[in-house]
């Protein structure tokens, strides 16, 4: 069977650490959609590890890490990160798989991101992407033009020039939307040979993969990457990411039938933080959103942004566990609460005086709508070094225990530090 873990807000919730914990008892650690723009951070004693591309398993040394058919490979990327964990002594290249059918994401596409980008800010309308070309390759993925590991890695002797059509193909028709731009082809098709055959090694059919280990009963993780807020057919549309970042990615991003599906693990930050342009209603441009970011060291794992903060949104969390059927929650950076006297929870959005039903589709809707707010006490002590549920303060519990109440689905962990040790499970 396979547990699931889900960003329920905008990312950056804390995914990286619940996966971690998990993977502990974890054979297989999946990613399905995404990535090199997502950034999960693992905190092991005195290292930590940033993770971009690769699963968070990794850390595991018994477990082994999928990356799924959903997921957008930057090659270059995919070698670096692996170093940089080898690095930092995480040795992990023989548990590492990447599948067949996943796309890879080419210098041009991050470079046509940008560009698009440039294009956008023109009229204030940018996205805030993290420029590693995860849109672009998402857009040709779906107009059938894409190219896959496969296409890379055969041995077919007719493989590589069928690779080369595909590229020369594809750089075209970036050339004719952007205008000539500088590009070095002919260094990229050479680095491309050489990845040939360091990349090989590292290929699986990942349906066989997936199918194998789930009729040989392994414990498998699904790692989602982002969040739902940042879905691509339910997030704050246009300012999303390019894939499914919910329940259905985990399904299309690696092949697997809903029926495999035993928990759903619903990543809520204690308090909400968005990175990149876009709606938000809760946000706080005040000395409380001030407060939040700096308590909580609110910056982009991947592009060091600094990123936007506000009150737990509970409308989103409502909306979000429609979606993807939240088995449990884990709330996780409680602990930057613990100097607010008073905390709010964003409890409902009225437009027109009327309340509105459910989340709103119209960001010129969601602009407009009014957030109502539910104010609890603070704790005012430091929890960080507490190690049992029962010992949180009652204001603490009580928190918890209105947004349990709000969703209607119950809390199993509360982070309290980035530590590994730093999370409490509720008996
Ligand atoms: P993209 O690059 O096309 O996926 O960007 C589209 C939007 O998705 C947002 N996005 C993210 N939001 C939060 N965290 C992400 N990962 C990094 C992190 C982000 C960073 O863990 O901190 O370092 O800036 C992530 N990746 C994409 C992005 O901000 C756009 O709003
Ligand atoms: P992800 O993208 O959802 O995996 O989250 P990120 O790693 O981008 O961001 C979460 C940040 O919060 C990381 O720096 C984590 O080390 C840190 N973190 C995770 N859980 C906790 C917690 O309970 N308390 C505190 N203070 N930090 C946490
Ligand atoms: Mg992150």
């Amino acid at each position: 069977m396979c547990d699931v873990v889900l960003g329920s807000q905008w990312g950056d919730e804390g995914k990286g650490k619940l996966v971690d914990v998990l993977c502990d008892d974890i054979d297989v650690c999946a990613r399905c959609q995404g990535g090199n723009n997502a950034g999960h951070t693992i905190v092991v004693g005195k290292t930590k590890y940033d993770f971009h591309m690769l699963p968070s398993g990794l850390v595991n040394p018994n477990c082994l890490n999928l990356v799924g058919s959903g997921v957008v490979i930057h090659v270059p990327s995919f070698f670096q990160e692996l170093e940089n964990l080898e690095k930092k002594g995480l040795h992990c290249r023989d548990r590492l798989f990447i599948s067949s059918r996943a796309h890879l994401v080419f210098d041009f596409h991050q470079r046509t991101d940008k560009l698009k980008e440039a294009e956008l800010s023109i009229n204030k309308t940018a996205i805030g992407t993290t420029g590693k070309g995860i849109g672009p390759t998402y857009s040709t993925k779906a107009s059938r033009s894409g190219i896959r590991v496969h296409h890379l890695v055969s041995e077919d002797p007719e493989a590589w020039e069928e690779f080369k059509v595909r590229y020369n193909r594809l750089i075209e028709s970036r050339l004719k939307r952007y205008g000539e731009f500088d590009y070095d082809t002919e260094a990229e098709l050479k680095q491309y040979e050489l990845y040939r055959e360091q990349l090989r090694p590292f290929v699986v059919d990942s349906i066989d993969f997936m199918h194998t280990a789930i009729e040989n009963k392994k414990k498998i993780l699904v790692e989602g990457a982002n969040a739902l807020m940042l879905d691509i057919d339910f997030g704050t549309y246009p300012y999303v990411t390019s894939s499914s970042t919910g329940i259905g990615g985990v399904l299309t991003g690696l092949g697997i039938p809903p029926k495999t599906i035993r928990n759903v693990y619903g990543v809520v930050k204690a308090y909400t933080t968005r990175v990149g342009e876009g709606p938000f209603p809760t946000e706080q441009l005040n000395e409380d959103g001030e407060a939040l970011q700096t308590i909580g060291a609110e910056f982009g794992v991947t592009t060091g942004r600094k990123r936007r903060c506000g009150w737990l949104d509970l409308v989103v969390l409502k909306y979000s566990t429609l979606i993807n059927g939240y088995t449990s929650l884990n709330i996780t950076k409680l602990d930057v609460l613990d100097s607010f006297k008073e905390i709010k929870i964003g409890v409902s959005y009225k437009l027109n005086g009327e309340t509105l039903k459910s989340f709103p589709e119209d960001l010129i809707k969601l602009g407009k709508v009014e957030v109502e707010y539910k104010t609890l006490p603070g704790w005012e002590s430091d929890i960080t070094k507490i190690k049992t549920y029962d010992e949180l303060p009652t204001n603490a519990k009580l928190y918890l225990k209105f947004i349990e109440d709000f969703v209607g689905v119950p809390i199993q962990w509360v982070g309290t530090g980035p530590a590994r040790e730093s999370m409490l499970e509720k008996a």
